[in-house]
């Protein structure tokens, strides 16, 4: 059974952290019927969702993925590397405990989950503006034992590794190369996203299909070209926080 850990979306969404965006509005109610369709389309995928209470002051708990990694064998809570961010820990690290022997992620070493990419036993970490040498190999350190490699992989121009690169097939990564070097990656098989859509490599595998944002038909367009089986969502309210598919929700195998 999976079962997907998903979190309110905060009345202050609007003052989230921004890296690549310019601020405007966010309407929190609009933000929270998208994140409802978002449940359901897990639901419909076979997900068990547990949606965990928004925090006022948290205007960016809603992106989850960023606060843990959820491995078969344990989970490792992150330090995020946005200090307005950290308050979200240990709210997830509780709803965790019941399914995983935890890690952590100490100071000075910052993960965000958004950085992390698992292909197998393989693990890419973005060296981005979140996550930190001192925080990948602090990953290594309690990954190695259960034979997980660990490896960094220097982002440029997005927030996080899988802006720029997920996956979206057993063997298969959809990529953005101006943000992340594809020879990482081999030899995995690759689909580059439409030009005209720098922000569409993010996607969400659960169960053979991808849920992906409505908001890039001509990239869609290559998955299924490919024999991908695409489920859109509207996140557009969600992404003006430069959230996407991947971050509003943990993956848990129970
Ligand atoms: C942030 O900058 O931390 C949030 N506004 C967006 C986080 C999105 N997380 C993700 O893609 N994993």
């Amino acid at each position: 059974m999976l079962l997907a850990i998903t979190r309110g979306v905060s009345p202050s969404m609007s003052r989230c952290e921004l890296t690549h965006l310019e601020r405007r509005p966010i309407d929190p109610a609009i933000a929270a019927g998208q994140h409802a369709q978002y449940e359901e389309c897990l639901r419909a995928l076979g997900c068990t969702v547990q949606r965990l209470p928004a925090v006022p002051d948290l205007p960016d708990c809603v992106f989850v993925e960023d606060v843990a990694v959820v491995l078969d064998e344990l989970a490792v809570i992150t330090r995020p590397g946005a200090e307005s961010r950290r308050g979200e820990v240990p709210a997830v690290a509780q709803a965790l405990a019941p399914y995983r022997k935890l890690a952590c992620i100490e100071a000075p070493g910052t993960v965000d989950g958004g950085d992390v990419l698992r292909v197998g036993r393989t693990l890419y970490v973005g060296l981005s503006g979140r996550s930190n040498a001192a925080g990948i190999e602090q990953m290594r350190a309690h990954l190695a034992p259960y034979g997980y490699t660990v490896t960094g992989v220097p982002v440029s121009g997005c927030l996080h590794l899988k802006s720029a690169v997920t996956q979206v097939g057993r063997d298969t990564l959809l990529i953005n190369r101006h943000w992340v070097e594809p020879r990482t990656f081999a030899p995995l098989d690759l689909i580059d996203i439409d030009p005209s859509e720098p922000q569409a490599a993010n996607g969400l595998l659960i169960n053979g299909a991808v849920i992906y944002p409505q908001a890039f038909p001509r990239t869609k367009e290559r998955l299924e070209q490919r024999g991908i089986a695409v489920r859109t969502v509207d996140l557009s309210e969600l992404a003006k926080a430069e959230g996407a598919v991947t971050c509003c929700s943990l993956i848990v195998r129970v």
